[in-house]
């Protein structure tokens, strides 16, 4: 009677047959769910492969290496080489004019092709990278990795003509772990970066204070008197590993701080007038300055003096994007015999005093050993100690 009713009334079902509707509607619901998330999944496991690749796209390099060996071109710096004539127009935005050395080679044969100007932003640059240290590191690893770096831990693009001459100077002594995972890191970066370079332990011979920025002052008299092209000096500290091969390691038209967002500093600069950590000057500027101060023993200062050194002469500090001047700093304590230099805050109030007495052409030093490592070139050198005020300070 009330079937024969509903169906009159158009219904297709009774209430039994509702609530199976109700449950199927659910199951295809639950079903659209489920592929939604299935979806999803597949999106997340897509993108983390995409970050994977990235990250690790430094190791492909091998393959371009590889190419790049296969083709028989004259390198622009080997000894066998050296550049003699005048170099195609250079002289890209916010880039020192080029070098002499920067110049292409004739006595190439002339079926080969010319080699041209390294790009501004070399297309194999990776962005963001995955730096830790966990894992073990050895120097082993880090020659193996590295076939193409010469003796002295030397470097020179093979496909096209470096723009500057980069001597990276770092201060050293007793840090042998560090210089591990920074050669590890660095070199493939530098590669990157297309820079023709050289790398420099200036290495503090004794037990007595430290001195950073004098031992700089020495390696770049040193690493001029090993290659008189270098035009262009980055000074970096053993335990800082940029975040970024985008922050490129050369000389502007005003000097560069490239250590912009260090990890203790939580990833900012901790003030306006910083220049610690990881800096770079053209030959020309550096000896515009007088160099760095020999008279900074001990942690601090030194990189303040040479901020106002700049300013003093007329420049100013350029810098990378925050973002991209990121740096990680291998955890230390602070070292023996590198204690906070108590002088530092008087000091930095007369830099304009005292920089014409005391830098390049002040510096005094004896020449311990030079050594050339596979991955880098070791210069030990004794440069005193502070005057007894000081050392009592
Ligand atoms: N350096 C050495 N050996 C030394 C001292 C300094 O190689 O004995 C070099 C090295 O390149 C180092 C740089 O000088 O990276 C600067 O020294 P630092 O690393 O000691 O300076 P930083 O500002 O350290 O990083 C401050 C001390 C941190 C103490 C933290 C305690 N929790
Ligand atoms: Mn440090």
């Amino acid at each position: 009677m009330h079937r024969a009713r509903d169906r009159d009334r158009g219904w297709s079902c009774l209430p039994p047959c509702a609530q199976k509707m109700t449950r199927l509607l659910l199951g295809v619901t639950l079903e659209r769910i489920c592929k939604a998330v299935l979806l999803l999944c597949l999106l997340h496991f897509v993108i983390i492969m995409i970050l994977y690749f990235d990250v690790y796209a430094q190791h492909l390099d091998f393959f371009s290496r590889f190419n790049a060996r296969n083709t028989s071109r004259v390198h622009p710096f080997s000894n066998s080489s050296r550049p003699n004539s005048t170099a195609p127009s250079y002289g890209p935005a916010g880039a020192e004019p080029p070098s002499p050395s920067a110049k292409p080679n004739t006595n190439r044969s002339v079926t080969e092709k010319p080699l041209q100007p390294c790009q501004e932003m070399p297309s194999g640059l990776v962005g963001r990278l995955l730096i830790e240290f966990s894992s073990p590191m050895s120097m082993e690893r880090v020659q193996r990795e590295n076939p193409d770096v010469s003796l002295g831990g030397k470097y020179t693009p093979p496909d096209c003509l470096p723009r500057q001459k980069v001597a990276i100077l770092i201060p050293f002594r007793h840090r042998e772990h560090h210089l591990k995972y920074w050669l590890h890191y660095l070199h493939p970066i530098l590669r990157r970066q297309k820079v023709a370079y050289g790398i420099y332990i200036i290495n503090q011979y004794g037990e007595d204070t430290f001195n950073r920025a004098k031992l700089l002052n020495v390696g770049f008299l040193e690493a001029l008197k090993d290659d008189e092209e270098y035009d262009c000096f980055i000074f970096s500290d053993v335990d800082l590993i940029p975040m970024d091969d985008r922050n490129l390691y050369r000389c502007y038209e005003q000097p560069r701080h490239f250590a912009v967002g260090m990890d203790k500093f939580g990833f900012r600069l901790p003030y306006a007038g910083y220049f610690g950590g990881v800096s770079g000057l053209s030959k020309s500027q550096f000896l515009k300055i007088n160099g760095f101060p020999n008279e900074y023993w001990g942690w601090g200062g030194e990189d303040d003096d040479i901020f106002n050194r700049i300013s003093l002469n007329g420049m100013k500090v350029s810098r990378p994007d925050i973002r991209i001047g990121r740096y990680r700093m291998i955890k230390h304590e602070r070292d023996k015999h590198n204690e906070p230099n108590p002088q530092r805050f008087t000091k930095i109030q007369n830099t304009k005093m005292t920089m014409k007495r005391d830098g390049i052409s002040s510096l005094q030093y004896r020449l311990v050993e030079v050594s050339r490592q596979p991955m880098y070139t070791n210069i030990t050198v004794e440069i005193g100690r502070p005057p007894p005020r000081l050392a009592r300070g």
